[in-house]
């Protein structure tokens, strides 16, 4: 994965993960399978609600506290890197 010295040590990457048909409940998108395995960042997911009314129902890796790449719920409409699975 990323570390500090690729550069994209403080980059945000979104996973398929979203909890957009029902709120706490998350999902892969990827496969339609919920989510079983976590690893949130502190006091996540907060679904935090912005001043327009939008909330954080898309999983993102973020390494907020310099613990590494861990899980944020953040809103959708996010632009940011995104990372895929090869097959
Ligand atoms: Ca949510
Ligand atoms: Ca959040």
């Amino acid at each position: 994965m990323f570390d500090i010295d690729t550069g994209f040590g403080n980059e945000h990457f979104w996973t398929s993960g979203t909890d957009l048909a029902e709120e706490g409940h998350f999902f892969w998108m990827s496969t339609g399978r919920p989510i079983t395995f976590t690893n949130w960042n502190a006091g996540e997911p907060n679904n935090f609600q912005y001043d327009n009314g939008e909330e954080e129902n898309c999983l993102e890796l973020w390494n907020r506290d310099g613990k590494g790449l861990k899980w944020n719920d953040s809103p959708c409409s996010f632009e940011t890197y995104f990372v895929c699975e090869v097959q």
